[in-house]
């Protein structure tokens, strides 16, 4: 079984729960910085898997080991899947939910259904391979909790917020969490372990 990976991400949070989840397993996770790759890959694919195998493959150039990038971002169904891939683009850093909670004021609460999506490519020598994952939830009306990152404070799973998990529980339920555990299944069984 593979015992480390390069994450080809700029976003600090990502590397934290990729390491979260992934540790346990006995897989260490390198950031791209760490691997000597300083790069921000023009994410111009029109979907998830497009834009994480361009930022896989533009690292893994640069560092020739196997290497694994997220893309991710919450899909709203009121707003026809939107901000979707656009979801780090969607405001500047901080101000997301706010400005979602504003578009979404008069969305009734039986019409707030969201779901995060997030797709991980896996590149090395001989391999390109891809899985995705969704968590779906609903919009909340206010931001509540302090953990997580981006659209978490005020992302509804059951009765709480994505923010007002701890890291662990997040990480159980989450559209990553999830795609992780499909990759690492994939390397299991690749490897025949
Ligand atoms: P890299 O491309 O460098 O990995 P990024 O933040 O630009 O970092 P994306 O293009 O995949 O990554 O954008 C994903 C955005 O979707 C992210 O910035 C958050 O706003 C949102 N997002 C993804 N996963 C999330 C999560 O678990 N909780 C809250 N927001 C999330």
């Amino acid at each position: 079984m593979i015992k480390k990976l390069v994450m080809a991400t700029n976003n600090a949070n990502k590397l934290r729960e990729a390491r979260e989840i992934l540790s346990p397993l006995g897989i260490e996770v390198l950031s791209q910085r760490e691997a000597g790759a300083e790069c921000e890959p023009d994410e111009n694919g029109t979907t998830f898997a497009e834009n994480a195998v361009i930022k896989a493959k533009a690292v893994y150039e640069i560092v020739n080991l196997p290497t694994i990038a997220d893309d991710s971002g919450l899909c709203v169904d009121a707003l026809g899947g939107r901000p979707g891939v656009y979801s780090a683009r969607y405001a500047p850093k901080g101000e997301e939910c706010a400005k979602l909670l504003d578009e979404m004021k008069d969305i009734p609460d039986d019409k707030r259904q969201a779901a995060f999506s997030c797709t991980i490519a896996y590149i090395d020598e001989n391999t390109l391979h891809t899985v995705s994952a969704d968590c779906k939830g609903k919009i909340g009306y206010e931001e509540k909790g302090e953990n997580g990152f981006g659209y978490d404070p005020v992302f509804l799973y059951g009765e709480k917020t994505l923010a007002e998990m701890t890291a662990e529980e997040k990480n159980k339920i989450s559209h990553r969490g999830a795609a992780l555990e499909k990759l690492y299944s994939f390397l299991k069984e690749r490897n025949g372990d």
